[in-house]
């Protein structure tokens, strides 16, 4: 115990600045450069990638997490991951799906009633104000089970998962329009719409339908609004991407396909197989569609009701002149809108070019009438050849595109080549190629889905990445690969493996753009940003028992859980609800009971709740999951279930094993002289410098003065109980005095090392 006094002593001389000297005095860099086998190109590649201790990156990226059903944080350019998104897919360090809070967010993504627990996320997209990232929301869709979740990056949780209606499978999500009105899901496979039923491959071409829907964001809420959402019924193509008109095209929404050929494989019936079926026309179709319009058809009301779902039949939508397609060659993957708006890149997997399109002449040719015929459902066809501003050969297998800070500078994937081009989309030649390891699937740059790409920076998400890394068994990581564009040649900086699931997409946003909070305000359900009913403060704890249910309000803070002890029956159903107290950045507590499948993490100011049944009687320990303070490991209680209608067989009082006398009191005593000794210079120190001017020192000096009020209080019962000469439990009570300063201390140090580190002003 004297140690732990000396500790804080220790702490404080550090904490006073006592420099660490002989700084770094092994290798030159010549040295290291030898050792490793690094050049100069390596160095310099380090030096623009390299984060010091407790430096920020410039750009933070949100990567699909493919199979895991999550969603990947990272920084660029240091390429440090930051975190995983707990979204279509339980995520235990968060606590997702494993309280009810979460629960409630991820049971949204049943389908019929099913629990999906995976999901196969492909493509987030950012929220936009005027064709520009916000940093405010973060959609991204499962292709499996076709769901679109909500992510809030106020604080990186996912708020709403919503199901689509009418469709089986969706690839074509999460795009959003220029003010972020709608998100765009659309589906792949194409399936009867709505209806659960059988259908035989036969009926095909009349009964199976691919569709596009249009999800209302409701910005102010932070939720899809699904009753002010709609679709539109497409013809059994395999829609695939999607991409929202903007500035002149603002408006209008571009869907690519592949598939048009409705082949339904049957290679079991001796026909030859979907691969071969799928792509034996040279062309399939671009859909062009005008959403605004679209939009206002709902509103009138020109719809059929499916599955409860509004849809536009594609009829209606023909009538109406809000449909049409393009042919695009060939088994295309992807359609993206420039950032000024006026043409529309179409990669065709099968095909060598990328074809531009021109908006303009789109509409010239719908304004005109001009069509070369109807496809097979009778959606007016514009022709290729009056639309195309350009086509261009970049190479094998083009994929993705994106664009550049640099007016009219694009880059495509070239899945087969494995390589990316830079190429001019205004004037239709190759800049640039670069190759990358291996089989590039995606590539993104800096915002580059805006209006107002960043440059700087590209990622090519290759699919493959073989012998990058050690090798780890059969399934290999992902390979996110770094590329600097600033300049007139690609220079490859750095590799990052992903290793967790199959990442398709992945956004970037400028760091500054995002404003996430550091707490919650006291008692927050997080997934609903609401007061929770269920919070309670300091002194409020309670357990309250009602026929067989034990529901608990309860606290944490370091380094206590209130209550300590929960008793119930076999049988009860167990509800614990806890806040977490703390101001304090980062003083997240964790939650769990022994063998109840349940675990919470508290985040400062949030509440959650964990539920169960106590089905086995038994002793069942609980305790903090996050190491949180010193004395984390003694934040621990016992859920105690007894038999039903057990009594006890003797009066019992539990004790401690270890009784105390009158010189443990004493040493007790002194022990808290000489820490509160500690405690009065860092305090002098922190009111000695402008500490106010830091909203996190203000916080953990807040907290700190808490723990030290509790202190005092308790000063008054030990001093009554040794008075009385009880030096057992005035020894405890003394021993809690010093417990509330070690935090007290703990905290304050912490705030001096920010001061310090921050260079706070002496103003006194
Ligand atoms: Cu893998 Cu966008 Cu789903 Cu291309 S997608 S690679
Ligand atoms: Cu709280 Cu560990």
């Amino acid at each position: 115990m004297k140690r732990l006094g000396k500790l804080a002593v220790s702490l404080v001389a550090t904490g006073m600045g006592l420099a660490v000297s002989g700084a770094w005095a092994a290798d030159s860099l010549q040295d290291v450069m030898k050792a490793r086998g690094l050049n100069q190109q390596d160095l310099l590649a380090a030096a623009k990638t390299y984060t010091p201790t407790g430096g920020r990156d410039e750009f933070m990226a949100f990567s699909s997490g493919g199979q895991s059903g999550q969603v990947i944080v990272y920084g660029i350019p240091s390429m440090r991951i930051l975190k995983y998104i707990g979204v279509f897919t339980p995520e235990p360090w968060q606590g997702y799906g494993f309280d009810e809070e979460s629960k409630k967010v991820l049971r949204e993504g049943n389908i019929d009633g099913k629990e999906i627990n995976w999901g196969d996320t492909h493509h987030p997209g950012l929220s936009e104000t005027n064709g520009e990232s916000d940093g405010q929301f973060l959609f991204i869709n499962d292709k499996a089970n076709p769901r679109i979740a909500v992510i809030d990056l106020r604080d990186f949780e996912t708020k709403q998962i919503v199901v689509n209606p009418i469709m089986k499978s969706d690839h074509g999500g999460a795009f959003v329009t220029p003010n972020t009105d709608y998100i765009i899901e659309t589906s792949q496979y194409p399936a009867p719409l709505g209806n659960r039923k059988f259908s035989p491959l036969e009926d095909f071409n009349d009964t199976y339908r691919g569709a596009i829907t249009y999800w209302k964001f409701d910005r102010t809420k932070g939720l899809i609004d699904a009753k002010q959402s709609f679709s539109i019924e497409l013809p059994p193509y395999s829609q695939d991407l999607s991409d929202a008109g903007k500035g002149p095209s603002d408006g209008w929404s571009f869907t690519n396909s592949f598939c048009s050929e409705r082949y339904v494989g049957g290679i079991e019936k001796g026909r030859p197989p979907y691969e071969a079926g799928c792509s034996a026309k040279d062309t399939d179709y671009l859909h062009v569609i005008n959403w605004k319009r679209a939009a206002e058809l709902f509103k009138a009301g020109k719809t059929t009701t499916i599955n409860g779902h509004q849809v536009i039949m594609l009829a209606t939508a023909i009538k109406e002149g809000i449909i049409f397609v393009i042919p695009e060659p060939k088994s295309p993957h992807g359609v993206d809108v420039t950032p000024d708006g006026t043409k529309i890149v179409v990669a065709g997997k099968l095909d060598t070019h990328v074809s531009v399109y021109s908006f303009d002449k789109i509409m010239a040719a719908i304004k005109a009438g001009k069509f070369e015929g109807k496809d097979p459902y009778g959606i007016p066809v514009i022709s290729m050849k009056d639309t195309l501003h350009t086509q261009v050969e970049l190479g094998l297998g083009p994929l993705h595109t994106q664009f550049d800070s640099k007016p009219c500078v694009a880059y495509t994937s070239l899945y087969v080549d494995s390589q990316v081009a830079k190429w001019n989309y205004c004037e239709g030649k190759v800049l640039d190629k670069i190759a990358v390891h291996y089989n590039i699937g995606h590539l993104m740059t800096m915002e580059g889905d805006t209006t107002k790409p960043r440059g700087k920076y590209l990622v090519a998400l290759n699919k493959l990445s073989i012998d990058r890394f050690n090798p780890v068994g059969p399934l290999h990581p992902q390979n996110h690969q770094l590329i600097d564009i600033s300049g007139d040649k690609m220079t490859l900086l750095y590799d990052m493996p992903i290793p967790l699931g199959e990442p398709h997409y992945v956004v970037a946003i400028d760091a500054k753009k995002l404003k996430p909070a550091v707490r919650y305000k006291v008692g927050t359900n997080s997934r609903t940003d609401l007061p929770s009913p269920y919070a309670a403060r300091a002194g409020e704890e309670k357990t309250v028992r009602k026929g067989n249910s034990v529901e608990v309000w309860g606290t944490e803070i370091r380094s206590h859980i209130t209550p300590e002890t929960i008793e119930a029956e076999v049988g009860d159903e167990v509800t614990i609800h806890l806040t977490n107290l703390e101001r304090a950045e980062d003083e997240t507590h964790g939650f769990t009971v022994s063998t109840y499948n349940v675990h919470a993490s508290v985040e400062p100011g949030k509440t959650v709740t964990v539920k169960f049944k106590a089905d086995k009687e038994g002793v069942y320990p609980y305790y903090c999951t996050e190491f949180c303070s010193a004395l984390h490991l003694e934040m621990e209680g016992y859920l105690l279930v007894k038999p039903k209608g057990w009594k006890p067989s003797k009066a019992t009082t539990a004790s401690a094993g270890t009784t105390y006398t009158e010189a443990d009191y004493k040493a007790e005593v002194k022990k808290i002289t000489d820490t509160q000794a500690v405690i009065d210079s860092v305090v002098t120190y922190i009111t000695s410098v402008n500490y106010k001017d830091f909203p996190d020192v203000v916080s953990m000096v807040d907290d700190a003065f808490d723990q030290l009020g509790k202190a005092k209080e308790l000063k008054v019962k030990h001093e009554a109980l040794a008075a009385k000469q009880d030096w057992q439990n005035a020894t405890l009570w003394a021993e809690q005095v010093w417990q509330y300063q070690v935090k007290t201390a703990d905290l304050g140090l912490r705030a001096k090392t920010f001061l310090e580190q921050h260079n706070a002003k002496k103003i006194k």
